[in-house]
């Protein structure tokens, strides 16, 4: 099992990417986002009291992502490996995932990090708004909060990460095909 994390701002192509590679290297493809967005459009009670959250552009609690990562970890053994898509987002929530895959005797094997210039993050999620209808895309001060709380509360994971010799950064700049190859450039090194 080789287990990744792929990393980086609000619009810096994590679940664009993450779809691609979990295709080419057979990994199971984990995003808290997607998870917490099918709550929503399935009318549940965990997606009624998360959506306000989501929509202001803050962090849901840390406890209500561990516990679906939890529970999606436990569901899907067997396969070639996890790529964690926008989880974790707090140290504590990385502390938690080590856990879990600790116990399940497997660990993080690499933290690839797209770094992104701000202008391009924000004109990125605007565009999608055009199409997605996401209300964290629509509102450029919601976008603007998302990428504060990612500096403030989810870059942390990176100093983190990189003590643990973890830390790959990939340039996140240019076409999704260009993008692609670089961070397959790297996967593979472990793969
Ligand atoms: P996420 O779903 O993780 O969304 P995101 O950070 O906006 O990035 P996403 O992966 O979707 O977009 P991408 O960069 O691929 O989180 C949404 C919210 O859920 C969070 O704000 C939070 O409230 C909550 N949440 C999720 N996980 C959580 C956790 N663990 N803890 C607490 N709260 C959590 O792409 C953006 C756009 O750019 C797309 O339209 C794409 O087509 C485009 N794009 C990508 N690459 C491009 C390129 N190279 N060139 C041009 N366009 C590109």
């Amino acid at each position: 099992m080789v287990n990744f994390l792929i990393f980086g701002p609000p619009g810096s192509g994590k679940g664009t990417q993450s779809v691609r590679l979990a295709e080419k290297f057979n990994l199971v493809h984990l995003s808290t986002g997607d998870m917490l967005r099918a709550e929503i459009s399935a009318g549940t009670e965990l997606g009624k009291k998360m959506s306000s959250i989501m929509a202001k552009g803050e962090l849901v609690p840390d406890e209500v992502v561990i516990e679906m990562i939890a529970a999606r970890i436990d569901k899907t053994k067997g396969s070639a490996g996890f790529l964690f898509d926008g989880f974790p987002r707090t140290v504590a929530q990385t502390v938690a995932l080590e856990k879990m895959l600790n116990d399940r005797g497997m660990k993080i094997d690499s933290m690839l990090v797209l770094d992104v210039e701000h202008d391009e993050l924000v004109n990125r999620l605007i565009l999608r708004a055009e199409q997605s209808g996401r209300p964290d895309d629509k509102d450029p001060a919601v976008i603007e909060n998302r990428i504060d709380v990612y500096r403030s509360k989810t870059e942390p994971i990176i100093d983190y990460c990189r003590q643990k010799g973890l830390y790959q950064p990939v340039n996140g700049m240019g076409t999704i095909d260009d993008i692609f190859v670089r961070l397959c450039d790297q996967m593979k090194k472990l793969i």
